[in-house]
């Protein structure tokens, strides 16, 4: 167990919390009670010892000096500049389960909790903070903002989110990288990637935008944003045509196929071409790639979900190995999600639904912006009285920020935030809570991105008065009058049950990491998590964005750019943003244009601008860049708002569309305009 005398020095064994399929393991020096270093544990595989500049930094935004230590109350009117009052847990405890109790005893469904992935452990995520709501009867949140598009496309064709081993990828022939910047956000994968290039494979990057990972590939097929899926059926008719086509497999392990063949013969190269702005002989290049190299892989990541047609572009680009029969190699078929690998282990009652006494509303947390300001009606039920934000800073996350700023602005809306730092949700609360970072406490982690079980042991003790997630919920709820024994239970009791089978606790604790049980080649032989074990390609076909120059033309003459709005490297979607060390790294908020775009408007390199469009402002730096193509600019995301010029960030200008499955934001199915803006100098 831990020592914790101040003057030895001691190596604890942790876990990355971030939302990262990389899911690293760490290793935390602590000197005299004190972090001095976090490192990648270099026993775990896919970590090797290597970590990203932002988690390297991560002891610097423990020990910011910014840092929420004390609980604030809010002192000014919701629409003034933010102002709190430091008071004690007893006197925050008392007065916020008085305001919700007397909120529950109306109706409790007026009270939300928001929540992602700030963290992605299950002990200081939804474990206890699940059995609290449950037990309040709250309104349910609907966690769409990221990957849920792409999550019911992989359910719905191979029964769950699971696909290749991260490892394998190292022996594939030809890498697809689709909608993936992994240099930036998938860093452990490219590892392998690398691997695999060393040793003669090709790597082809699927992007709108010349990322620093196209830089790297052998080749970069930049498609117009929302495309994806008219490529996957433009690339089905090549396969079809030249006859690469794996039909053993397709006869015994898919359903559907016939009628997707059929849709795909509509997709001849130079329709295909032209939908995806690419020229007829990038695609059948691309298609003679995949249908003559094996073991052929793709790695494709959420970025290609985010638009209108994304679940149904994950649908066919996932079918692609079901064609070529990738799957029979363990180095070939496709990884988006491996979540789904842990689901027959995961304890699915830690949050105890059962608490639950009557059915609950569900709100999705992708259109906050139009569900705070939704008065209460038959249909929708209470207006939303009542917020309890965790894991999330929706204010700078969410689309159509202006919407989601007049909610939060309500002076009729109590809002709580469990916080690291004063955030641009933050500066909405009512309550702000101080949290612990992930040095500060006890966590599990599974990851979406490999196979392994991680442990994250606590570091040091809670900086000044911060508490865990679970501790916050725990007392919340003793404060409320809820006598369950499952409120009493430790973190450590929790950590137990997350996985209740397969994982040894204390086997995780010696070593830090275990790995699941799994198959070499999963779908050699079909078996897919389907009912019927086969894959399922009926009724996949292309939908195109809700706002592109082809889709919504009366709209484009007046915002003729697409603008899609990836991370930036050195942030984690809001996090690290008032990291300074990392800030100065990214400098400030950019959007990269192409050379004739700016040229058209009268714009030149590293000019003040103002990109926009009916829902909104937001003031940048435009950078003329070779990573803009055509027709397409670049916002890099997501800076808080109030570190941005003039207090906006890229989410001023998306909408809160959603997906045509699984219910997601389509953050990069946006059309702008971009005009110069007087200069204004960004925050510190
Ligand atoms: N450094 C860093 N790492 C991160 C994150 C971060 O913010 N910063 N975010 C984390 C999170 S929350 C997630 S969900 C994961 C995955 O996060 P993703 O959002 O998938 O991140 P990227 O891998 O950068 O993939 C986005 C890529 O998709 C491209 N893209 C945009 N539109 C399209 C399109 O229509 N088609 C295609 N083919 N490509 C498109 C973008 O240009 C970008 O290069 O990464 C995680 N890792
Ligand atoms: N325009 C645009 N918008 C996007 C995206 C995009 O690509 N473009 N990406 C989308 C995606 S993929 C995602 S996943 C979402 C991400 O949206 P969020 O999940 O909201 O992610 P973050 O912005 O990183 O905010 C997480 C917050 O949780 C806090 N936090 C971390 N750990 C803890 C903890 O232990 N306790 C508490 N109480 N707080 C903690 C951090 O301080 C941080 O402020 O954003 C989405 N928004
Ligand atoms: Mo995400």
């Amino acid at each position: 167990m831990q020592d914790l005398t101040l003057s030895d020095t001691r190596i604890v064994k942790g876990a990355c919390p971030h939302d990262c399929p990389d899911t690293c393991a760490l290793r935390i020096t602590v000197e005299g009670g004190r972090v001095i270093k976090v490192q990648g544990a270099a026993d775990h595989p896919s970590t090797h010892g290597a970590l990203c500049t932002k988690v390297s930094r991560y002891a610097e935004r423990s020990y910011h000096p910014e840092r929420l230590l004390k609980p604030l109350r809010r002192v000014s009117a919701k629409h003034e500049a933010p102002r709190f009052e430091e008071v004690s847990w007893a006197t925050a405890l008392a007065d916020i389960s008085g305001r919700l109790k007397a909120i529950a005893a109306r109706d409790p469904q007026a009270i939300l909790p928001y929540s992602y992935a700030g963290t992605m452990g299950y002990v200081q995520g939804e474990a206890m903070a699940g059995r609290f709501f449950n037990r309040l009867g709250a309104s349910l949140l609907d966690r769409t903002i990221c990957a849920s598009a792409g999550a019911a496309a992989l359910s719905a064709t191979y029964g769950h989110k699971v696909g290749m081993h991260l490892p394998h990828f190292a022996e594939s022939r030809l890498i697809l990288i689709w909608g993936s910047n992994s240099i930036a956000s998938n860093l452990h994968f490219w590892t392998y990637a690398n691997q695999a290039k060393r040793a003669g494979a090709k790597l082809i990057c699927i992007d709108p935008r010349k990322t620093e990972t196209a830089d790297k590939c052998h080749q970069h097929i930049g498609l117009l944003p929302g495309t994806d899926g008219a490529l996957a059926l433009g690339l089905m008719h090549e396969l079809i045509v030249n006859d690469w086509l794996d039909h053993d497999y397709l006869g015994r392990h898919v359903d559907g196929w016939e009628e997707l063949r059929d849709k795909a013969m509509q997709w001849p190269p130079e329709r295909t071409a032209e939908v995806c702005g690419l020229s007829a002989a990038e695609v059948q290049g691309l298609a003679r790639d995949y249908g003559t190299t094996a073991p052929a892989a793709i790695r494709l990541n959420y970025g290609m979900q985010r638009v209108r047609g994304g679940g149904n572009a994950v649908r066919l680009v996932a079918l692609l190995p079901c064609l070529t029969g990738a799957w029979r190699h363990r180095a070939g078929g496709l990884l988006l999600s491996s979540s789904g690998w842990f689901a027959p282990y995961k304890n699915d009652q830690l949050e105890r639904p059962e608490l639950r006494r009557a059915p609950a509303r569900t709100i999705n947390m992708s259109s906050i912006g139009d569900e705070l300001l939704r008065p209460a009606s038959k249909e929708f039920g209470p207006q939303i009285e009542a917020l309890i934000v965790y894991n999330s800073n929706p204010v700078a996350v969410a689309p159509e920020s202006p919407k989601v700023l007049r909610g939060f602005q309500r002076e009729d809306l109590f809002t709580v935030v469990l916080e690291h730092f004063m955030t641009d949700t933050a500066d909405s609360a009512d309550y702000v809570l101080p949290a612990t970072t992930q040095l500060e406490h006890l966590d599990v982690h599974s990851s979406y991105g490999h196979t392994d079980v991680l442990i994250n042991e606590p570091a040091i003790a809670p900086l000044g008065e911060a508490k865990p997630n679970s501790q916050i919920f725990r007392e919340l709820a003793v404060a409320m009058g809820f006598d369950e024994a499952c409120f009493l239970e430790s973190d450590e009791q929790l950590a137990r049950q997350v996985f209740t089978s397969a994982i040894d606790f204390e086997a995780l604790r010696a070593k830090g990491w275990q790995s699941l049980p799994l198959k070499e080649a999963p779908f050699a032989e079909g078996q897919f998590l389907t009912p019927n074990g086969r894959a399922q390609a009926g009724g996949a076909d292309y939908v195109p964005n809700y706002e592109s120059r082809a889709s919504s033309p009366e709209l484009a003459r007046r915002y003729p750019l697409a603008m899609i709005s990836p991370p930036a490297r050195n942030f984690l979607n809001s996090t690290f943003v008032n990291v300074k060390s990392l800030r100065d790294i990214e400098g400030e908020p950019v959007l990269e244009m192409h050379a004739e775009d700016a040229a058209q408007r009268g714009l030149q390199d590293g000019a003040m601008v103002r990109v926009f469009n009916e829902r909104g402002n937001y003031h940048c730096r435009m950078r003329i860049s070779a990573r803009a193509r055509l027709g397409v600019v670049n916002g890099l995301g997501i800076w808080w708002r109030k570190l941005g010029p003039r207090g906006s960030n890229v989410n001023e200008v998306t909408h809160q569309g959603l997906t045509d499955m699984g219910r997601a934001p389509s953050f990069y199915d946006c059309l702008v305009e971009v005009a110069l803006a007087d200069e204004v100098t960004t925050p510190a």
